[in-house]
C-alpha cells in the first residue's frame, strides 16, 4: 500500500507533546457545527485559485482514492489542550497533489476548503512539508464520518484545527488570508511546539490584520 513517509528527525521523540499538551487516551471527536453526510455522485475535490497554468483541478471519489497511497505516523494536538499520539494516517501526501497540479511560483499561502464552508489558512511550506497528508484511513481502517470520512488533512506540525475535516478543496493564494477559526482568535500560524494558539499572541509578519 504504497511507501512510508519518514518521520523528520526533529520529531523522533514521538513520546514528547508541545507544551502545555496531555495524552488523551482514546480518539475524542472535536468539531464545530454538524456531521456532513458524504453523498459519492456529488463530491470532487477541487484545486483552484492561482495554479501555474491558470486551470482548476478536479477529481471525483474514485478519482481520488486512485491517486498513489502512502503513511504518515503523526500526532494530533488539539488547542484545547489535548493530544492524540501514534497514529499512521493512509491517503495522499499534500505533495503529490502540488506535483499533479502545480501552484504559481507567487503562492504563498493556501486555504484549504470543507463542507459547510469551514476553512483554515495554511503557509505553503506547512501545506507542503513532506509529513502532510490528505487522509482516508487511520491505522489503516477507513475514517468514520465524525473523523472526517471521506477525506481529511492532516499537518503533523501544526495544531489540529489547521487539518480540516471533510475536506473539500485547495485554493492556492498569492497573498494571506484567515481561515474559520483564524478569524476567531486563533493563531494564525498555530505552531503547537512554540504554543501558537492565540491571535493575540501573534507578531508582526505571522499573519494578517484582524
Ligand atoms: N471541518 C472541520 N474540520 C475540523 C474541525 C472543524 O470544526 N471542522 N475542527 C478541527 C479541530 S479543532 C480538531 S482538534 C480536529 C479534531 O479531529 P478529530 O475529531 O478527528 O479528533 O479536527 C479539526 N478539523
Ligand atoms: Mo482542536
Amino acid at each position: 500500500m504504497g511507501q512510508p513517509v519518514g518521520r523528520e528527525s526533529g520529531e523522533a521523540a514521538q513520546s514528547e507533546l508541545p507544551p502545555g499538551q496531555r495524552l488523551q487516551r482514546g480518539w475524542p471527536v472535536t468539531h464545530y457545527g454538524p456531521v456532513p453526510k458524504f453523498r459519492p455522485e456529488r463530491w470532487e475535490f477541487r484545486i483552484f485559485g492561482a495554479t501555474a497554468d491558470g486551470e482548476k483541478y478536479c477529481w471525483t471519489h474514485d478519482e481520488f482514492t486512485a491517486l498513489p497511497y502512502a503513511t504518515v505516523v503523526a500526532d494530533l494536538h488539539c488547542v484545547t489542550k489535548f493530544s492524540m499520539v501514534g497514529a499512521e494516517w493512509g491517503g495522499v501526501p499534500t505533495r503529490t497533489i502540488l506535483e499533479i497540479a502545480p501552484p504559481s511560483p507567487a503562492v504563498t499561502h493556501v486555504m484549504v476548503w470543507a463542507e459547510y464552508g469551514f476553512s483554515s489558512n495554511l503557509r505553503l511550506d506547512d501545506f507542503a512539508s513532506e509529513r502532510s497528508i490528505f487522509a482516508t484511513r487511520k491505522d489503516g481502517e477507513l475514517l468514520t464520518a465524525e473523523h472526517g470520512f471521506p477525506l481529511r488533512l492532516v499537518v503533523p506540525q501544526l495544531y489540529a484545527w489547521k487539518g480540516p475535516k471533510w475536506v473539500r478543496g485547495v485554493e492556492y493564494m498569492t497573498a494571506d488570508r484567515r481561515g474559520f477559526w483564524e478569524e476567531r482568535g486563533y493563531h494564525n500560524v498555530g505552531d503547537p511546539w512554540r504554543e501558537q494558539r492565540y491571535s493575540y499572541q501573534e507578531e508582526p509578519g505571522d499573519g494578517p490584520e484582524l
